[in-house]
């Protein structure tokens, strides 16, 4: 009997009828067979691309937005090493991304000539895969393909692994021996509905009915288990303060009487207070991470009771150890947890009310001082003013942009000045806070809302570190306005250098670089402006016709979010119990640099922060 089919068919087959539909690449001849047998695949596109960390982050931008699978396509070894940093970001940011990566098995490698070790790629995934394989034969192939779908897909969810042995992929077998799949169009991503212990679900509700000082705090969860309304429900029920995560941003609107913010980086000092005096913490669908100061002392008050909930048990008690956890998804939880309380005939607690609103107050404070910063007159365009102007313009297009971030401070501005946003309509790798992402995520993001317009705002420094594909946007013609903040500097690292080590800058200057003609050369629209004004008229026409665009913002490197601070804190009361007294002197003199009125106005923040005073919004 003749056999009839190649294992490369087999396999872009399986993939295809399992509704992997988008696959990132970058081509090399041993892919070949591979990626024509999965062009000839009914709706299947294959997205060619110039660097495989590229092709990874495209994926991931690509599922992040559609909520559909999609796939990383390389060859084997530095290939395939080149695609982890966009696995690791999905890992973090819990991305059912499928890598396939060729593997050498025991075949003649064309490679062996430099190959002195064997490697074990397989290995390599593993610490960033939430599962991961090596496929052993056709035969074998299609169940193993849609194991490695399903792991993807569990309460965990996260990136799988396959690793494609080459020689498998010239093989041919009897199209009868291998099995058939049944065919799925796409394959969406979907919260498991996981419900909470109901003993436990109980305490915590006793927990929050006899809280003092109560907290929300929410993560990037909440979004994936589409329990923003519940969150929302039980926030205004009960008038708790909402805090989010960077990643939980979105989830209630910032602009909400109860709603902080973001975390200390972005939200500032009522985030601090909130968190050294509430007595009970609800985390729900948040990791606790750096950005988030760990949920731990010194920065988080030590005697906080924490409920925490998550539907990935390896979260719960990783970082904070929690009074109560419960391992269940958001909204089920959230459903449970107002039943229990109305059970209890719980409408909430008169004190709420004015602790809520002491927060509230810190928060307006430091709005109006915001207000002021953005409007501060200088030779060059504020930091905080191009923040401002670009929220503006997103909320002026009628069919609300996608918002795509990259950079440091010029997210930090973002999210302290750009009005509410969707939490489907705005990206960035919270979990891993990688930069060089914005360029692919804003590929792949359009390719999954084609209809949509995306701004993908960036630091000059994060532009350059992918910026190969401007070709693949320009190729593929995509409606994606690239507005960089060219501060001349990798500016957060530099505040840095500016406020703790006596302006003593080093390697964050990226003086001298002109964007225009660089974004020119791949055939993009591209203007510089200077002033905040001529940024809606340079916008204006640059998207006269369909396509990327670029707009070069030129912004005053001098500005710093004073959220950056928050750092800090972080950093420095962790080290003061170790902190010598004799250096502490020698920074104090350093710092005698940076002026007086800079000087008083960051020790005033930081001791604020620290003492919890804020004796004017005790006043109320
Ligand atoms: C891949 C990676 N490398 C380094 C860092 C550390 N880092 C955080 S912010 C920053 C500077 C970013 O500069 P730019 O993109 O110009 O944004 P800006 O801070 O100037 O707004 C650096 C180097 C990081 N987060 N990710
Ligand atoms: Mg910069």
């Amino acid at each position: 009997m003749q056999k009839d089919v190649s294992g490369a068919q087999v396999l872009a087959r399986c993939l295809s009828s399992q509704g992997i539909k988008y696959f990132f690449t970058v081509p090399t001849p041993r892919l070949e067979p591979l990626i024509k047998a999965l062009e000839s695949q009914k709706d299947v596109r294959v997205i060619t691309t110039h660097n495989e960390t590229a092709a990874g982050l495209m994926a991931e931008g690509y599922i992040r937005r559609s909520r559909l699978q999609a796939a990383v396509l390389t060859d084997a070894k530095g290939r395939a090493i080149s695609q982890i940093c966009g696995v690791t970001n999905a890992w973090a940011d819990k991305i059912p991304l499928v890598s396939l990566a060729l593997c050498e098995d025991d075949e003649p490698d064309c490679n062996k000539s430099v190959e002195r070790w064997r490697f074990d790629q397989r290995a390599a995934f593993q610490a960033v895969t939430s599962w991961n394989i090596r496929l052993t034969s056709l035969e074998k192939a299609p169940a193993q393909i849609l194991k490695a779908l399903q792991e993807s897909c569990n309460h965990k969810m996260g990136p799988v692994h396959i690793d494609i042995p080459f020689k498998l992929l010239n093989q041919f077998i009897l199209a009868d021996s291998v099995m058939i799949l049944p065919e799925i169009h796409q394959r969406p991503v979907e919260p498991v509905r996981l419900r909470g212990e109901a003993a436990s679900v109980k305490q915590a509700a006793k927990l929050l009915m006899n809280a003092r000082k109560p907290l929300v705090f929410c993560g990037g969860g909440v979004k994936v288990s589409e329990a923003c309304p519940e969150l929302m429900n039980l926030v205004e029920t009960y008038k708790i303060p909402v805090a989010t995560s960077m990643a939980g941003i979105g989830s209630v609107p910032i602009s909400h009487h109860l709603c902080l913010g973001g975390p200390s980086y972005t939200s500032g000092e009522v985030f601090h207070v909130a968190i050294k005096e509430t007595d009970v913490v609800l985390a729900i669908g948040v990791s606790f991470g750096g950005l988030d100061g760990f949920g731990l002392p010194p920065v988080w008050s030590g005697s906080i009771k924490f409920i925490h909930v998550d539907v990935d048990p390896l979260q719960l008690g990783l970082n904070v150890q929690p009074e109560v956890s419960i391992q269940a998804d958001v909204k089920t939880f959230l459903g449970q947890l107002t039943a229990e309380l109305m059970k209890n005939n719980f409408y909430g607690n008169q004190k709420w009310t004015s602790w809520g609103k002491m927060l509230q107050n810190l928060k307006c404070d430091r709005a109006a001082r915001l207000d002021k910063d953005a409007e501060s007159k200088g030779k060059m365009m504020h930091q905080a003013k191009l923040a401002k102007e670009l929220g503006k313009l997103k909320s002026q297009i009628k069919d609300d942009p996608i918002l795509v971030m990259d950079g440091g401070n010029t997210v930090l501005y973002l999210a302290m000045y750009a009005p509410d946003v969707d939490p489907w309509q705005v990206f960035y790798p919270f979990g891993m806070a990688a930069l060089g992402g914005g360029i692919p995520y804003a590929i792949g993001i359009a390719l999954a809302a084609p209809d949509t317009q995306v701004f993908l705002i960036t630091g000059d420094g994060s532009f350059m570190y992918n910026l190969q594909e401007l070709e693949t946007m320009k190729r593929l013609n995509l409606p994606i306005t690239i507005f960089i903040n060219n501060d001349s500097a990798w500016n957060m690292i530099r505040s840095m250098q500016n406020s703790f080590f006596a302006q003593n800058f080093v390697g964050t200057d990226l003086d001298g670089i002109e964007y225009v003609p660089i974004a020119r050369g791949f055939g993009l629209k591209a203007e510089k402006v200077t002033k905040a004004e001529d940024i809606l008229p340079a916008y204006e026409r640059t998207r006269r016709e369909r396509g990327p665009a670029m707009i070069e913002c030129i912004t005053d490197k001098i500005n710093t979010p004073d959220s950056l601070l928050s750092f800090a804190l972080v950093e420095f009361e962790g080290a003061l119990k170790y902190l010598n007294p004799l250096r502490f002197l020698h920074s104090v003199f350093l710092m005698r640099k940076m002026g007086l009125w800079r000087n008083i106005y960051q020790l005033t923040y930081i001791i604020k922060a620290l003492l919890r005073i804020n004796p004017r919004a005790r006043r109320s």
